[in-house]
C-alpha cells in the first residue's frame, strides 16, 4: 500500500519538482556539508580525492532527482521502453558530464575557487569504470547519454566487473598489464540494492515429466546457484532526464554453507563464496576474438538471467500481463554477447510462467532486436556443445527445439540441404557448436549493423541467407558519438568559439553546427579556430612528457592513431609510413616532409602475438627516430600509454590528423573517426565503415582517401594475391621492409620484427602491401594541405560544421523510428 504522505513529497510541487541546476553557493554548502558530514574529515586531513568524493556526492544528489522525476513520469505514463544488454560498458569520468548535464560547470569552478580548490585538478581525481574494451562498449555509453538526453524510456543491463579493462605499462617498449582497482577508492556514483537480487543456475541436469496439473514440463535441476545484486548508477541526460545502468554483482547465495561451516572446516565454507564471486572479477580483455572460455559463458548467461527476470518484475509491478511483454519492451541485444537471451526468455516463459512454447516463441521474437558490431569471423560467437550443454543443459534442449522448428520451416520452404545446413543453429562440421549470430537473429525481429557499409555486408555476406528469407528483418543504424562528452565538455574553448558564433542550439541538435560553414572562409575565426587547437596540442604535449617521456613541439602536425591495437586495423601500415619518410630524410630527401608527430595510443589483447609485436615495433621507430640528428626533431613518434575514455578527451582535441586506415569490409563502423573530425581533425582513411558516411558528409574535398575498396579487396583475393610481388617491384617499399629484419630497429636482433615481416611478405591478410602506395601519396598530398594553413583550417571548420549527422542523438532518434516504435517522454 502506498504510503500517501510520502508521494505528496514526489508530486509535482514535492522534492523532486524545482528547478534543473544548482546556484554557487548552493553548490559550495552541499560541497563542504559532503566533506565533513559525507566523509567525516576534517580540513586539515582532507585530500584532494576527498574533495573529488565530496563533490561526486553533492551532484549525485541532483544527478538522482533527475532520476526519479523521469522514472516517476514513465510509470504515470505506462510507457513502451527498452532493456538495453551490454557486456560491456565505457562511461567515462561521470563528473564532468553531470556537471554539464545540470550546467553548472561555471558555477561549481566558481564555488571551488572560493575554498582555493581548482576544478581541474578535482575532476582529474576520477578514476574512470573501464567495464568494456574498446568502440562496442563505448557506444553502448554514448548510447545512455543520448537515450537519457532525448527521454526514451530506458534501463541498461551489464556487469559490474571488479577489474575492468587491464590498466597498460610501456616498459622496454612492450606493453605490459596489471589489474585495473577502479573500485579502490570506492565509488560514490553506484548504489547497491541488495533487494533487487536474482538466482542464477548452472550445470546439472534436466528432467522432464508432468506436472501437478496434468501438462508435460521440464524441471532443471541445477548444481550450483550464485545471486546476482543490482548495482544502479544514474546516467543524466542534458538538462533532461537521467537513466539507470544496472550492473551485476555475483555474490554467493549464503555466505556460508552451514553443512560444512558446522563440520567445523571454516575454510572450506569461505571457498565456495569465493568461487562464486570469481563470475564477475574481471572483464575479458579480448577484443573481437572469441575465446570460448567457460567463465565467459558463464559471465553472459549470468547478466542475462538476472537482467531478464528484472524485466519482467518491472513489467509485472505495472499490473502488465506477461504475453504483452513485447508491446512494452524491446530488448536490445548489443552484439551477440548476451544472445543467450533469446534461450532465456523462452525458458523463464515456458518453464517458470507456464507459457505454451508457440505463443513464448511469438513474445520472444517479437521483444529482441540484434545489433550486430561486426564480419570478421573471429569474433563471431561459437559455443562448444559439449561446454554449453555441460554449463546450461536446460538452454540447449530449447536451443536444439527453436532449431528443429526452425529447420523445418526451411524444409517447407523446399531449401536445400546445403543451405539448411549454413541456415542452421547448430554448426556440425568440426566441433559441433552454437552460432550465436543465428540465435540472435531467428530470435529477434529487428537484426541491425552499425554503418551503411556494414550493413550492406551483414545483408550481402554474413547473414545473406537470413536477409533473402526476411528481408524486412534487415536495417541499418549508423553509430553515432556523445558530442556533448566529446566536444562540449572535452574542448570547451572550442565550444565556447563555436557557441559565440551560432549560439548554444547544437547542444541538442548537431546539425546547427552546420551554421559555421558561413565562416569558414573567415580569417578572423580561423585564427581563433586554430589558436585553439594550438592551446590543445600544448596541453597534450604536456601530458605526453609526463607520461612518455618524449617531447614534443606543439606547432609540429599531430598524426594520430589511437584505438585497440589489431592487425585489420593496420598500426603498422602507419609504421611503413613512418619508416619511409625517415629513409627519405636519411637520403637527404626530405624538404617536402611538413615536420610531424607521430602518436599512438590503444590497448593489445594480452594473448594477442602480432599486436604486442606492433607495439614493441612502434616503441623501437620511436627510439631510432627521436634520436637521430639527421632527423633533428622533423618527426617526433610516441606511444602514449593506457588508453582510455579519459585520455581520450584529451587527444582528439589536439588531433590535426585522424588515421583511419583499415582494411576495407574490416571496421564495422569506427567511432574514433567521428569523435577526431568532431574536433577538427582532418580524416585520412579507406572505404570503411562510417568513414564513407563521414566523407559524404565532409565532401570528399575534405576528405583524405587511399586504398582498396571493399570490392577491390575481394577482387584482389579472388585473383590469388601475392605480396612478394609488390616487395620485388617496390623499392622503397622493399627497403622499409628489410630495414625490420635488420636489426636497425632492434640492437642488431634480426629476429624480433621477423614475424611481422613474414607475415607480410608470405599472407598479407590485410593488404598493407597493396595498399601501400596509395598511402603513401594520399600522405604527400596531406602534407603538402599542411603547408597551406588557411586551406587547413577552412577544410577543418568544414569538418565539424558537417558532423551533425554522427551525435548519437540522432542514432537513438534512428533506433527510434526504425526498431523501437515508442514515444519518448522528455522531463519538463
Ligand atoms: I563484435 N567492436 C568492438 O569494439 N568490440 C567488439 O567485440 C565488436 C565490435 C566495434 C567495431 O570494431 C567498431 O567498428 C564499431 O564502431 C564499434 O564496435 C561500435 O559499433
Amino acid at each position: 500500500t502506498p504510503n500517501k504522505k510520502i508521494e505528496s513529497y514526489f508530486s509535482s510541487n514535492g522534492i523532486v519538482s524545482g528547478k534543473l541546476g544548482l546556484s554557487k553557493d548552493e553548490i559550495k554548502d552541499s560541497f563542504l556539508e559532503k566533506t565533513f558530514y559525507g566523509l567525516g574529515r576534517i580540513p586539515a586531513l582532507a585530500t584532494q580525492n576527498d574533495f573529488y568524493t565530496a563533490m561526486a556526492f553533492a551532484i549525485r544528489d541532483r544527478v538522482l532527482r533527475q532520476f526519479v522525476r523521469s522514472t516517476q513520469q514513465f510509470n504515470e505514463k505506462d510507457a513502451r521502453g527498452v532493456a538495453y544488454l551490454s557486456a560491456e560498458y565505457l562511461p567515462g569520468p561521470h563528473l564532468g558530464n553531470n556537471l554539464l548535464s545540470l550546467e553548472i560547470i561555471k558555477e561549481t569552478r566558481e564555488a571551488l575557487a572560493e575554498v582555493n580548490l581548482d576544478l581541474d585538478e578535482i575532476l582529474d581525481q576520477e578514476v574512470e569504470p573501464g567495464l568494456g574494451n574498446g568502440g562496442l562498449g563505448r557506444l553502448a555509453s554514448c548510447y545512455m547519454d543520448a537515450m537519457a538526453t532525448l527521454g526514451i524510456p530506458s534501463i541498461a543491463y551489464g556487469i559490474r566487473y571488479e577489474f575492468g579493462i587491464f590498466k597498460q605499462e610501456i616498459r622496454d617498449g612492450w606493453q605490459e598489464e596489471s589489474t585495473d582497482k577502479w573500485l579502490h577508492y570506492g565509488n560514490p556514483w553506484e548504489i547497491v540494492r541488495p533487494e533487487i537480487a536474482y538466482e542464477v543456475h548452472f550445470g546439472g541436469k534436466t528432467e522432464s515429466g508432468i506436472d501437478e496439473k496434468g501438462n508435460y514440463s521440464v524441471a532443471w535441476n541445477a548444481d550450483t546457484v550464485i545471486k546476482g545484486v543490482a548495482y544502479d548508477t544514474p546516467i543524466l541526460g542534458y538538462k533532461s532526464n537521467g537513466i539507470i545502468m544496472r550492473l551485476w554483482k555475483a555474490e554467493a547465495i549464503e555466505s556460508f554453507d552451514f553443512s560444512i561451516y558446522n563440520s567445523g572446516d571454516y575454510y572450506k565454507a569461505v571457498e565456495k563464496k569465493m568461487r562464486s564471486e570469481n563470475l564477475t572479477k574481471v572483464l575479458y580483455p579480448n577484443d573481437e576474438n572469441l575465446q570460448g572460455k567457460e567463465l565467459r559463458l558463464k559471465q553472459q548467461y549470468f547478466f542475462v538471467c538476472c537482467s531478464l527476470k528484472d524485466t519482467i518484475r518491472l513489467h509485472l509491478l505495472q499490473g502488465r500481463k506477461l504475453d504483452q511483454l513485447h508491446d512494452k519492451f524491446t530488448i536490445q541485444l548489443n552484439d551477440t554477447h548476451p544472445s543467450i537471451a533469446v534461450a532465456e526468455l523462452m525458458r523463464l516463459l515456458v518453464d517458470e510462467h507456464k507459457m505454451e512454447w508457440e505463443k513464448a516463441w511469438h513474445v520472444t521474437r517479437h521483444t529482441f532486436a540484434y545489433t550486430n558490431h561486426t564480419l570478421l569471423p573471429e569474433a563471431l560467437e561459437k559455443w562448444s556443445i559439449d561446454l554449453f550443454g555441460r554449463l546450461l543443459p536446460r538452454h540447449l534442449e530449447i536451443i536444439y527445439e527453436i532449431n528443429s522448428r526452425f529447420l523445418n520451416e526451411l524444409r517447407e520452404l523446399q531449401y536445400s540441404a546445403n543451405k539448411i545446413a549454413r541456415m542452421s543453429l547448430i554448426e556440425e562440421s568440426g566441433e559441433p557448436s552454437i552460432r550465436m549470430a543465428h540465435l540472435a537473429t531467428v530470435g529477434s525481429f529487428k537484426v541491425n549493423g552499425v554503418s551503411a557499409l556494414h550493413s550492406r555486408l551483414l545483408k550481402e555476406q554474413v547473414l545473406n541467407d537470413f536477409a533473402e528469407l526476411w528481408p524486412d528483418k534487415f536495417t541499418n543504424v549508423t553509430n553515432g558519438i556523445s558530442h556533448r562528452r566529446f566536444l562540449v565538455v572535452s574542448n570547451p574553448a572550442l565550444s565556447d568559439l563555436i557557441s559565440e558564433k551560432i549560439g548554444r542550439d547544437w547542444l541538442t541538435d548537431l546539425y546547427k553546427l552546420k551554421g559555421l560553414e558561413a565562416f569558414a572562409e573567415d580569417e578572423d575565426f580561423q585564427k581563433k579556430w586554430m589558436d585553439i587547437k594550438l592551446e590543445n596540442k600544448k596541453a597534450l604535449s604536456k601530458h605526453i612528457e609526463e607520461y612518455a617521456g618524449v617531447k614534443i613541439d606543439p606547432t609540429m602536425m599531430f598524426d594520430v592513431q589511437v584505438k585497440r591495437i589489431h592487425e585489420y586495423k593496420r598500426q603498422h601500415l602507419k609504421v611503413l609510413h613512418i619508416l619511409s619518410l625517415y629513409r627519405r630524410i636519411k637520403k637527404g630527401e626530405g624538404e617536402r616532409i611538413s615536420p610531424t608527430a607521430f602518436i599512438f595510443a590503444g590497448k593489445a589483447a594480452p594473448g594477442y602475438f602480432m599486436a604486442k609485436r606492433i607495439i614493441k615495433l612502434i616503441s623501437s621507430v620511436a627510439d631510432l627516430v627521436n634520436k637521430d640528428p639527421d632527423v633533428n626533431g622533423k618527426l617526433k613518434v610516441v606511444f602514449i600509454p593506457n588508453f582510455n575514455v579519459k585520455l581520450a578527451q584529451r587527444i582528439y582535441p589536439a588531433s590535426d590528423l585522424s588515421e583511419q586506415i583499415s582494411m576495407a569490409g574490416k571496421e564495422a563502423s569506427g567511432t574514433g573517426n567521428m569523435k577526431f573530425a568532431l574536433n577538427g581533425a582532418l580524416t585520412v582513411g579507406t572505404l570503411d565503415g562510417a568513414n564513407v558516411e563521414i566523407r559524404d558528409e565532409v565532401g570528399k574535398e575534405n576528405f583524405f582517401l587511399f586504398g582498396l575498396t571493399t570490392e577491390e579487396v575481394q577482387q584482389t583475393r579472388q585473383d590469388g594475391y601475392r605480396p612478394s610481388e609488390y616487395y620485388e617491384q617496390n623499392k622503397e617499399l622493399q627497403g622499409i621492409l628489410d630495414m625490420l629484419i635488420s636489426g636497425e630497429l632492434s640492437n642488431g636482433d634480426t629476429e624480433l620484427f621477423k614475424p611481422i615481416f613474414e607475415n607480410l611478405l608470405q599472407q598479407d591478410p590485410y593488404l598493407l602491401l597493396k595498399d601501400y602506395q596509395s598511402y603513401i601519396d594520399c600522405q604527400e598530398e596531406i602534407h603538402e594541405a599542411w603547408r597551406k594553413p588557411k586551406e587547413w583550417a577552412r577544410m577543418s571548420i568544414l569538418n565539424v560544421a558537417n558532423m551533425g549527422k554522427f551525435s548519437s542523438d540522432r542514432s537513438i532518434q534512428d533506433y527510434v523510428e526504425k526498431i523501437w516504435n515508442l514515444q519518448p517522454i522528455k522531463a519538463d
